[in-house]
């Protein structure tokens, strides 16, 4: 039997509330006809419960968008945004009217679905099903993991709720499993999910689809359960909600019964009203059978315009009370509050970075992989706002922290992660725990699986959030795990998302600044790709422009012996990078002048100024690019004079420098390939 409390009352909602909540539907239905675009069924559905929340539970204020302590309320079904675009009108965040009106329209602050910074107010982008919902289980995460790290007795300065509105798609999607199962094991009591459950997704009805007690399945990951079965009755909603917010010791799914299209007289529970205007007619008939003036749009009586904007001043009291909780705790803890003002507000202390390791090649051959680790361990102690783990890959990815201990129910103030086999949900998660504030999250995994995490790594570059992602066994010279392990494609895919920024280091000393940049940057993510074979470590002394080099994303790391122009170089990355090396002294030998490029970051050398680029990559100089990936992307480096020694094939079992001699990473072939592109331009006449 399902553990569930079911509530349900058939009292009519007072009077205000329904005018409230017949504004807040009708605002979004006037957007949606006036865009000719857009869903109208699931505000008209769920407009009741969203309100009942926002009137009465969610902690906001509408002057303050940010304010640390605010209650999070995500909208996972982001296509039903005209819905929240109209409470944050309603309620008084700098969203005006006119906005509405100019839903969905090019400029506007009310685009086709929530996007995290363009309008103030929402929390995260969503639309991607199932991502809004694995985001709000990072921000509760965030919640315990910084009350575990600033509250004191007597002091509760990080004590907030995280609220999802959720839809048949977001739990049917995979994501929401790993996210709930992950949420249910880690009992995070003050995350309460209001699930629309209104039978209804594109296609037709759920029983096409979707037929599983999914009561008894959030039960099953450990969750708090109800059902309440008329979204319309706020009581009922309400008391659901106090249930579910007094159970801290599981999150909360409350099944809400809702009506898609409610009160549209042809569209009502079908999947018409979806994905398309309810049409003019319609519209009449619908706001006629809920008593609501036809005209003017977008009409806002001033009754519940009033009421609505209750919120500022609660919310502003709510704010003012924080800040003087802040104050008293600040009187006590005056170190400690500075630094919660700091890792709010993503600041680094002073000198975090003057102890990073520096390794010479006698601490040689190492993996990058393992560099890594020994710059997480130093990080580690200068940064307690770091916090992150694998998809239970730690003793590979070396992401675990010496002494931070684990995150789990029992301690909450453990910073190693185990997200266990989970990487859609790690993406995800990690999206909510910078969405949040607070802290430095990171995840690992093998290359190759980033692919299971790819929306989330995309909507992180979208939302300009700063993730860093640790990526091991980064080519097919990872080995005997075969094709299914090699990653080939991987690196032009991540580097083809606008606003990632991926890192593939050539050796130890390039993977300590690849973290350096990593944790300085702020406005977006970074994807560290390590190798898990080892590396020479490259002589300091004898190429000391790795260290501005790298930063610049892509540097001349060794030039050919003479003065005179280079005839040739080779362009690498990470692990090629020596081959490289090793190439243009053998070259030498055969009396061809080559250049040794490493571009740790092809994201960050396309930020540089032309004149650098030319600079290090002069043109009408033949390139060969050496990168055990595949060769698309090179090209746009190339004109006529390029080659790339690349992966176009999945890989093979065998060990490791085996592959990449099968694959022609060899000393042998780059010089021959070398020569192949500049016999041509010899031959000349
Ligand atoms: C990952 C993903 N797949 C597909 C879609 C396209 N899509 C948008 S809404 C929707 C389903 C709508 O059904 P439901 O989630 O029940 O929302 P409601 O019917 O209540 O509006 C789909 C498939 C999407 N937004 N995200």
């Amino acid at each position: 039997m399902t553990p569930s409390t079911t509530l349900s009352t058939t009292v009519a909602p007072p009077a205000l509330d329904e005018i409230c909540i017949n504004t807040l539907r009708f605002l979004a239905v006037d957007m949606v006809q006036k865009a000719k675009s857009g869903h109208p069924g699931l505000p008209l559905g769920s407009a009741a419960m969203a309100y009942t929340l926002w009137d009465r539970f969610l902690k906001f204020n509408p002057r303050d968008p940010f304010w640390p302590d605010r209650d999070r309320f995500v909208l996972s079904a982001g296509h039903g945004c005209a819905l929240l675009y109209a409470l944050l009108h309603v309620t008084g965040f700098d969203l005006p009217l006119e906005e509405l009106e100019r839903f969905r329209q090019w400029g506007s602050r009310t685009p086709g679905h929530p996007e995290y910074g363009k309008t103030p107010g929402v929390e995260a982008t969503t639309g991607p099903l199932g991502q809004g919902l694995a985001n709000a289980v990072g921000m509760a995460i965030a919640e315990v993991a910084l009350a575990a790290r600033f509250n004191r007795p007597g002091h509760h300065i990080v004590d907030h709720y995280t609220y999802v509105l959720a839809s048949d798609g977001d739990l049917e999607e995979g994501i929401s499993s790993e996210a709930g199962s992950e949420a249910g094991h880690l009992r995070l009591g003050k995350l309460i999910v209001l699930y629309a459950n209104n039978h209804i997704t594109i296609e037709g009805s759920t029983e096409l689809a979707f037929t599983e007690d999914r009561m008894a399945r959030f039960a099953a990951f450990g969750w708090h359960v109800q059902r309440v079965e008329q979204s319309n009755d706020v009581d009922a909603v309400a008391l659901a909600l106090k249930a579910a917010r007094e159970e801290r010791g599981r999150p909360s799914l409350i099944l809400v019964r809702t009506h898609i299209g409610f009160g549209s007289p042809h569209k009502q529970d079908t999947a018409a009203a979806h994905g398309e205007p309810l049409g003019v007619e319609e519209v009449r008939l619908t706001k006629e059978g809920l008593g609501w003036p036809v005209t003017p749009l977008f009409h806002i009586p001033d009754e519940a315009l009033e009421h609505f904007r209750k919120a500022i001043t609660r919310g502003s009291a709510a704010q003012a009370d924080w800040e003087s909780r802040l104050k008293a705790f600040a009187k006590d803890n005056a170190e400690l509050a500075a630094e919660f003002q700091r890792v709010i507000n993503r600041q680094l202390p002073q000198r975090w970075d003057t102890n990073l390791p520096t390794f010479t090649s006698a601490d040689g051959p190492m993996a990058t992989r393992i560099a890594s680790g020994k710059t997480i361990a130093v990080l580690n102690s200068r940064l307690p706002e770091m916090m992150g783990g694998s998809a239970d890959l730690a003793p590979s990815t070396f992401t675990n922290m010496d002494g931070a201990g684990n995150f789990e129910p029992e301690n909450w103030a453990g910073r190693n992660m185990h997200f266990g086999i989970r990487e859609h949900a790690m993406g995800a998660i990690l999206n909510g725990m910078a969405l949040h504030r607070g802290l430095i999250p990171f995840g690992g995994t093998f290359l190759i699986f980033s692919d299971y995490m790819r929306p989330p790594m995309r909507l992180a570059a979208m939302n300009a959030l700063p993730v860093i992602y640790v990526f091991t066994h980064d080519s097919i010279a990872m080995g005997e795990d075969g094709p299914t392990h090699q990653p080939v494609e991987q690196l032009v895919g991540l580097r083809s998302i606008p606003g990632m920024v991926v890192i593939r280091p050539a050796d130890a000393n390039e993977t300590v600044i690849a973290w350096r940049i990593a944790i300085g940057r702020k406005d977006g993510p970074v994807a560290l790709v390590l190798t898990r074979q080892a590396l020479p470590v490259l002589d300091l002394a004898r190429y000391p422009g790795i260290y501005e080099g790298v930063v610049l994303g892509g540097y001349i790391l060794a030039d050919s012996s003479s003065s005179a122009k280079p005839e040739i170089i080779l362009i690498a990355t990470g692990s090629e990078v020596h081959l490289a090396l090793e190439a243009r002294d053998r070259l030498a030998s055969e009396g061809v002048r080559a250049r040794v490029v490493s571009v740790p970051s092809t994201n960050l050398f396309s930020m540089q100024s032309e004149p650098y680029r030319d600079k290090v990559l002069p043109p009408g100089v033949p390139l060969l690019a050496i990168e055990a990936g595949a060769s698309l992307g090179w090209n746009s480096y190339v004109g006529p004079q390029i080659a790339v020694i690349g992966v176009d094939t999945f890989g093979a079992s065998a060990p490791g420098p085996v592959v990449m001699d099968h694959y022609g990473f060899t000393v042998e072939n780059v010089c021959r390939q070398a020569h192949k592109l500049l016999r041509p331009l010899k031959e000349k006449p």
